[in-house]
C-alpha cells in the first residue's frame, strides 16, 4: 500500500534535511577517512532507513518502488557511500529473502534487517564470475545426513561484507550454467566463513567491498532461499530492482552536481562577469539539466511499471544504462565548469566525478545492460 501523500512528503523532507544538514558536511571527512561515523549510522537506523523496503508486517516501512525511488533520489544528493551503508539492507541484501523466502525465514531475519540490527550483503560476484554471473564456482554440496549444505569457494567485491551479519550467497548445487545455481542465507558467524580486508577503491570511500571466503561452511538446509536451481533467477530479479534503485541515486547525484555547477558558475567571475553568462557554460548546464530530467522521467516510469506488476527487466536495464551514463557526463561537465577548482579535492567535485564512475560498472556494466536491452528487444520484435 502506498503511503498517503502527507506521510510520503514528510518522509522525503526528513531524508532531504538529513542529507543537507547531517551528511553533506561530512562528505570530505568520509572521503578522506574511508569510513562513515557510527553515530551517523545509528541516526540512519533511528530514521528507519534500514527498513524502508521491508514489508510492514516484518517491521519495515514497506515503501512501493515509486516511493523508494523518491528516497534514492534524495539520498543521491550526497556522497553515494552514505546511501550504501543502508543500501544493501533495503536492496540486494534483503530482497532475495523478501521475494523468495518462506514466512519462517522472513520472521527470523527481516525484523532485525529492518531495524539495522543485522547488516546484509549480496554475494554473487567471484574472481572468475563477474558479468557472467551464471558461471559461479562456489559450490554448495548437500550433506543430507547432517541436514546442511557445505559451502566452498570465494566471492569478490562484496559491498558491506566487512560489516555484514547475513549474506545472500549464490552457489552451485547442480551442473554448469545458470540453472545449477541456488541461493542461501548465510550468517557470518558460521565456522569457515572469513572476510578479507576491504579494497582500496577509486571512489565511493566509506562504502567497503571485500572478498568473502567459504571453507567447508555448513549452512542448514532450511537456509536455502527458494528451490534448488532457482538461485540465479532470484539474483536476477533482485538485480532488476537494484538497477532501478541505483538509477534513482544517479539522478539525485546529477541534480546535486547541477546545483553545484549553477552555484559556482553564478559566483565565479571572469572577463568581468559571472561565467554563467557565457553561452558555452550555459550549454553545459542546459545539456545536464535536460538529460537529468529525461533520466528522472524514465526512472519514475519504470518504478510505476514495477508497482503495477509489469515485467521490467528491459526497462530496468535501459534505465540503468541511461541514468548511469547521464550522471557520468554531468560529473564530467561539472569538473569542466569548475575549471581548475574542479580538479582540487577541497571543492568535492573531483570526488563526485570518481564516485559516479562506479554506477556504470556495479549491478551490471553498461555493456551488460545493452546486451539485456538487445536480447529483450529482439525477443519481442522491437
Ligand atoms: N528475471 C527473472 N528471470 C531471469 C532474469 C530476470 N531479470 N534474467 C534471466 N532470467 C532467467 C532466464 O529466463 C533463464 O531462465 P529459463 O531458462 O528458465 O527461461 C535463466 O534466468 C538464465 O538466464 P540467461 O540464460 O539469460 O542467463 P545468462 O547466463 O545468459 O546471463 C545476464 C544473463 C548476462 C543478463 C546475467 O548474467 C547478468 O545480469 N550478468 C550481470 C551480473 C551483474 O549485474 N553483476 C553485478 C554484480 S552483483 S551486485
Amino acid at each position: 500500500m502506498p503511503l498517503d501523500k502527507d506521510t510520503y512528503d514528510q518522509l522525503i523532507e526528513t531524508v532531504s534535511r538529513f542529507v543537507t544538514e547531517r551528511l553533506r558536511p561530512l562528505e570530505g571527512q568520509v572521503g578522506d577517512k574511508d569510513e562513515i561515523p557510527q553515530d551517523v549510522i545509528d541516526e540512519m537506523k533511528e530514521l528507519g532507513l534500514f527498513g524502508l523496503t521491508i514489508p510492514e508486517e516484518y517491521g519495515g516501512i514497506g515503501l512501493t518502488m515509486a516511493e523508494e525511488i523518491g528516497v534514492a533520489i534524495a539520498m543521491g544528493h550526497t556522497s553515494p557511500a552514505m546511501r550504501s551503508s543502508f543500501g544493501t539492507n533495503i536492496g540486494i541484501g534483503s530482497q532475495g529473502l523478501v521475494m523468495a523466502g518462506t514466512d519462517e525465514q522472513k520472521q527470523k531475519w527481516l525484523p532485525r534487517i529492518a531495524s539495522g540490527e543485522l547488516i546484509t550483503s549480496f554475494a554473487l560476484t567471484e574472481p572468475d564470475a563477474g558479468s557472467d554471473a551464471g558461471s559461479v564456482k562456489t559450490r554448495a554440496t548437500l550433506d543430507e545426513a547432517k541436514g546442511v549444505y557445505r559451502l566452498n569457494g570465494s566471492k569478490r567485491y562484496i559491498t558491506n561484507a566487512d560489516k555484514a551479519d547475513l549474506f545472500t550467497v549464490m552457489a552451485r548445487t547442480g551442473g554448469e550454467g545458470a540453472h545449477g545455481v541456488s541461493s542461501f542465507l548465510v550468517p557470518r558467524d558460521l565456522p569457515g566463513l572469513s572476510v578479507g580486508a576491504h579494497e582500496k577503491k577509486m571512489g565511493q570511500q566509506g562504502a567497503h567491498v571485500c572478498d568473502v571466503n567459504f571453507d567447508d561452511v555448513e549452512v542448514p538446509v532450511e537456509n536455502r532461499l527458494g528451490a534448488e536451481g532457482e538461485g540465479f533467477k532470484v539474483a536476477m530479479r533482485v538485480l532488476d530492482r537494484g538497477r532501478l534503485h541505483i538509477s534513482g541515486v544517479c539522478v539525485g547525484a546529477a541534480e546535486r552536481l547541477i546545483e553545484d555547477m549553477v552555484g559556482y558558475a553564478s559566483e565565479r567571475q571572469q572577463f568581468g562577469k559571472p561565467i554563467s553568462s557565457f553561452q558555452m557554460i550555459q550549454a553545459q548546464i542546459a545539456d545536464s539539466k535536460a538529460e537529468c530530467m529525461a533520466a528522472r522521467a524514465l526512472v519514475e516510469q519504470t518504478a510505476r511499471k514495477r508497482d503495477a506488476g509489469e515485467s521490467i527487466t528491459l526497462d530496468c536495464a535501459a534505465t540503468k544504462l541511461i541514468a548511469s551514463e547521464m550522471v557520468g557526463r554531468v560529473a564530467d561537465r561539472a569538473v569542466q565548469v569548475y575549471g581548475g577548482a574542479g580538479y582540487i579535492a577541497d571543492y568535492g567535485i573531483e570526488r563526485f566525478y570518481r564516485d559516479v564512475r562506479l554506477f556504470r560498472i556495479y549491478e551490471g556494466t553498461s555493456e551488460i545492460q545493452r546486451s539485456i536491452i538487445a536480447r529483450e528487444t529482439l525477443k519481442t520484435g522491437g
